[in-house]
């Protein structure tokens, strides 16, 4: 069995996703690699090699030194600092892309998971049970690069058979390590601000709802993925994931249950106009067909897990 390599490591998602393929597959039948030369703590166990993968040469070296056969690609600019660096952003999401793909095309790799996410819809989609197959007409750079991506992902798989498979995530909730860049951060914000300071200005305004999810269902939903038999399988572009979803008004309600003195407070920015244009809440049956995908975490046990777990990160810090 060849090795696992997650490129893009040190994120929100990479850090957590290391650890569980730990557990499924063995600390030496995982590395981790990210364009930042030191990792973070939580996952300073597992090899660990700092690179770009715009790399081309490096990254092929890795693969063959390391004798990898399955590529997580977690590296890209997410919606909110894509606005801000247009060029890059689209380089990065794309050709990383291109770089992972055509090592599979080649035969160097059997399979590559990427994220795809709900940005790739737009303000003419429908906004209520979005369906898999719909208008996607999205109006951000990472949503545009995130559609073209699940074209080109239906393309390798149709035309060169390459196994790649996607989700679209949405919002991640999660403690381990913070988000960087995206329009759903608020609902990881909210939290360290709750407990640091008692209060939270929100850069979303109360009503905008959009989906999210708890990131051991994104994590479990990864896997369960990338376990499911290839014949399973009816979507190459990205399946649509349901977790919950809630607005901001809504999850500091919650967090006031708990936190009784907490005041949230609003203050929307450019990044409320792109969370206008996104679903509120998308259909997966798709993924409940083709591979049984069901979340666990709701709004009531995802607060209460954050609340208890930041506050422990604090006594411990
Ligand atoms: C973002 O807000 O950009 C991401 C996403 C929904 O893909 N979290």
């Amino acid at each position: 069995m060849g090795k696992k390599l997650v490129i893009g490591s040190s994120g929100q998602i990479g850090t957590e996703l290391i650890l569980d393929l730990i557990n499924t597959y063995g600390i030496n039948q995982v590395i981790a690699t990210d364009i930042k030369a030191t990792p973070p703590d939580v996952i300073k166990e597992v090899d660990f090699f700092p690179l770009d993968v715009l790399d081309n040469e490096n990254l092929f070296n890795l693969v063959k030194s390391q004798n990898v056969d399955e590529i997580y690609l977690l590296a890209a600019l997410l919606s909110a600092t894509a606005e801000k660096k247009v060029q890059s952003a689209w380089n990065l999401n794309m050709k990383g892309l291109f770089n992972v793909l055509d090592l599979a095309k080649e035969g160097h790799i059997k399979k590559v998971f990427w994220p795809s996410s709900i940005a790739i819809f737009g303000a003419s989609s429908p906004k209520v049970l979005t369906p898999q197959k719909t208008i996607a007409e999205p109006s951000t750079v990472y949503g545009i690069s995130k559609l073209a991506g699940e074209r080109w992902c239906e393309y390798y798989y149709n035309n060169y058979g390459v196994d790649v498979r996607s989700l679209r995530y949405p919002g991640l909730i999660s403690y381990k390590s913070e988000p960087g860049g995206g329009t759903t951060d608020y609902a990881v914000d909210i939290f360290h601000q709750a407990l640091k300071k008692g209060s939270y200005t929100s850069f979303l305004a109360e009503d905008i709802r959009l989906p999210m999810m708890y990131m051991d269902d994104a994590i479990r939903a990864t896997k369960e993925l990338m376990l499911a038999s290839k014949e399973d399988l009816t979507i190459r572009s990205s399946y649509n994931v349901n977790g919950m979803n809630f607005t901001p008004n809504e999850i500091g309600l919650q967090i006031k249950k708990l936190l009784p003195d907490f005041k949230l407070n609003f203050k929307p920015d450019f990044r409320n106009e792109i969370a206008l244009t996104w679903p509120e809440s998308t259909d997966d049956s798709f993924a409940q067909n083709d591979w049984n995908w069901k979340p666990i975490f709701d709004l009531e046990s995802t607060v209460s897990t954050m609340i208890n777990k930041i506050s422990k990160q604090f006594i411990i810090n």
